[in-house]
């Protein structure tokens, strides 16, 4: 049934009205997750306060601060916009709704890509480091990325060692972070098409360098400068295309140290933890301490034997868990909202952590369990716990010293006798889908251009597009609910999942992310093409693929973003045509908002299923959900209901390759290039 316009554009309001989005907190699903579910009964009996019930007792949550209308930016205010006319209207400087909602969401996006950015920073430091003998305990694990990334970025990599070519790049990475000239980051410009690289010159959105489109959205949004919502915006679509800069530096970087991900299998959930092991938790995001515990660990198994335990059992949280699993098969212990739910089981010896997404509230739930929550990294630390400081000249040194006091822990828990309380409930996943390994899987049926069997697998109506699953947890929805639902909506419907960070990890712990889910939830087209991509790879494959093919941690989103940019090339198109469209149903951190902008920004339509604060301006409103359509291509649907969600990608993913598929046939018709205008 042909369509002649993206539905999802044309009602850009969510289908629940704000009014009756306030929850009855005595009366609430909080959780599909049965695992979850059974450690909030016992969180609950035995008085353990958790982010749940934190979240009751701030119900009603502040109007203001939900609709973006409270400014906080000098202490003048707080100015809260209390009306339409007079001077309530308006904060006491006279900015106006548009302004203060404007200047919010831009600073939101500065802390996300200042985030994920000093994220990236740690590693380029430590491939630098490295590269001059300072960093004895890493190595250059993945040569052939180092070579591919650094011939990218325009280096000459003939006559050159390895540890000559790290250096190299480990400085064109730095000079992304401080550029003083405004030819745009080496690292984005590289892996963008040609027609994006002149859409952001057209519209000076092309970053400069990370921390300049950072430290400039801090000024423009002091008191007294920027009060233009267009302005601000386009302000804050340049920093977040550097925020994607630092994930893309984050993920090659990571990959050359630390190995390119393959498919790996695992399981996910609270039942990976084995209480007769010394159990580790791996929390936060940067691979260079987590993956040198997990290297550690194999070495010290025989001294956890040595003190009564059937080994170490490492599992993970948030995006460093994505990243040890992504490479190692290290289990998935839950996602970020559960984070302290693990620890009530009681059967955690270390909860190591490094930075962000790790809730204050561990400190108390450890302390009813004797728990060890150790800090790592000097930016974060948490009052009350274990500070084990990490410097990459001494970074074995450092997991050691982790993985003997969760052996020590071990043992006094032993000696205590004191009940743990695990709840049966895991799932099998397989993961591993970096960028390289999705095309490994698609070259075992076209060897000369891989690519083309996810393309043409689009245009042959064997699938219907592509969609990207990202980002958080927010108790805003039934924790997890909307990440199921969308993403069973979704595979019914034929399209092909790759997904990063919380989501994934919803997926994996329900089931999602196996050759089962395959069975029971995809649509007879998504069905056969991931049969055919098993049978054509099924030599090199541990088990049969999945239903949703996990790309990795947040900075990981630079996957998706080659993935998309590969298929814009060889449908000889820019992204706004290609068939994809991206959804965080529980979007939360300011790393969410980065991700989203650079997401529209990219030319993709991006589902947001917990409301950002932005209905305060209908200005600025529109401009994020439509106009930002006219100029970029890509636009957010806001939408909290699952399902209404999911027929909106549905639409918007079916419209673009229905045009596509128009223009195609009609170019081929005539023997024509194809019309760039549509
Ligand atoms: O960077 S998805 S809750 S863990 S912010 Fe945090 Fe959100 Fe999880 Fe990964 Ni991404
Ligand atoms: Fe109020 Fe203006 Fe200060 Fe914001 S910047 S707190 S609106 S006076």
């Amino acid at each position: 049934m042909p369509r002649f316009s993206d539905t999802s554009l044309q009602n850009s309001k969510p289908s629940v009205d704000r009014k009756n989005r306030k929850k009855n907190v005595k009366n609430i699903k909080r959780t599909n997750d049965p695992a979850a579910l059974e450690m909030l009964d016992y969180t609950i009996e035995n008085n353990i306060i958790t982010a749940f019930d934190r979240w009751s007792a701030q119900q009603p949550q502040c109007a203001f601060g939900y609709q973006g209308i409270c400014c906080r930016i000098c202490f003048a205010g707080p100015c809260r916009i209390k009306g339409l006319e007079g001077p309530g209207s308006m904060g006491i400087c006279g900015a106006k709704d548009y302004t203060i909602v404007a200047r919010n969401a831009i600073r939101m996006m500065a802390g996300g890509a200042s985030a994920h950015s000093d994220h990236g920073r740690e590693l380029v430091e430590v491939l630098y480091h490295m590269s001059e003998g300072k960093a004895p305990d890493y190595e250059i694990r993945d040569a052939d990325k180092l070579k591919r990334v650094a011939k990218k970025i325009g280096l000459e990599i003939e006559g050159k060692t390895d540890i000559e070519l790290a250096k190299e790049v480990a400085l064109a990475a730095f000079e992304d972070y401080g550029r003083h000239t405004s030819e745009g980051t080496t690292f984005l410009k590289a892996n963008l098409c040609e027609k994006r690289i002149k859409k952001y010159e057209e519209t000076d959105t092309m970053p400069r360098a990370i921390d300049r489109e950072v430290v400039e959205v801090m000024h423009r949004t002091h008191v007294g400068v920027d009060a233009d919502p267009v302005n601000l915006i386009f302000g804050g679509v340049k920093c977040s295309l550097a925020d994607l800069t630092g994930e893309q530096i984050s993920t090659d970087i990571s990959d050359i140290l630390f190995g390119t991900p393959k498919p790996v299998m695992s399981e996910a959930n609270l039942g990976v933890i084995e209480p007769d092991k010394v159990n580790i938790i791996l929390h936060g995001h940067n691979p260079v301490l987590s993956q040198m515990v997990v290297d550690t660990a194999r070495e010290l198994e025989d001294e956890a034997k040595a003190a009564g335990a059937a080994g170490i059992q490492l599992s993970g949280i948030c995006c460093t868990g994505n990243e040890v699993l992504m490479r190692n098969g290290v289990p998935i212990a839950t996602s970020y909202m559960a984070q302290e739910l693990a620890i009530a089981t009681g059967a955690i010896d270390v909860m190591c952590v490094d930075v962000q997404c790790i809730m204050p509230g561990l400190r108390n739930v450890c302390e009813c369990f004797n728990t060890k929550l150790v800090t790592t990294m000097p930016i974060s630390k948490i009052p009350g716990s274990y500070h084990f400081s990490f410097e990459d000249s001494k970074a074995k040194q450092s997991a050691e010293g982790i993985i003997r006091l969760a052996i020590e822990t071990y043992k006094a828990r032993k000696e205590s006798g004191r009940p743990v309380q695990v709840p049966q409930f895991k799932n099998k996943l397989m993961a591993g889908f970096s960028f390289e390994a999705l095309l490994d899987l698609f070259a075992a049926i076209n060897p000369d251009n891989p690519i083309k069997v996810l393309t043409d697998a689009i245009i042959d109506g064997e699938i219907t597009g592509v969609c990207a699953l990202a980002g958080c947890n927010n108790l805003e929805a039934v924790y997890e609910k909307s990440h199921t639902d969308i993403i069973k909506e979704l595979a019914k419907n034929d399209v092909f999942m790759v997904g990063t960070g919380c989501v994934m990890q919803a997926a994996a712990k329900q089931g999602l992310m196996n050759y089962e889910a395959v069975e029971e939830y995809a649509g007879p087209g998504l069905k056969k093409f991931i049969d055919r991509l098993y049978e054509a790879n099924k030599d090199k494959l541990p088990d049969k693929l999945p239903l949703t093919f996990h790309m990795g941690s947040c900075v990981d989103n630079s996957r998706i973003f080659n993935l998309w940019t590969a298929m814009a090339n060889e449908y000889g198109v820019d992204v706004p045509k290609v068939p994809f469209v991206a959804t965080a149903p529980e979007g939360m951190s300011e790393k969410a908002v980065a991700i989203g902008t650079w997401v529209i920004a990219s030319g993709i339509p991006c589902h947001v299923g917990a409301m950002p604060p932005l209905e305060g301006s209908n200005l600025v409103w529109s401009v994020v959900t439509c106009i930002a359509h006219d100029v970029f291509g890509g636009n957010f649907i806001l939408e909290t209901d699952p399902q209404v969600a999911a027929q909106k990608l549905i639409e918007a993913v079916k419209y673009r390759a229905w045009k596509l598929k128009i223009h195609m046939k009609t170019a081929e018709e005539y023997g024509t290039d194809l019309c760039q205008a549509f």
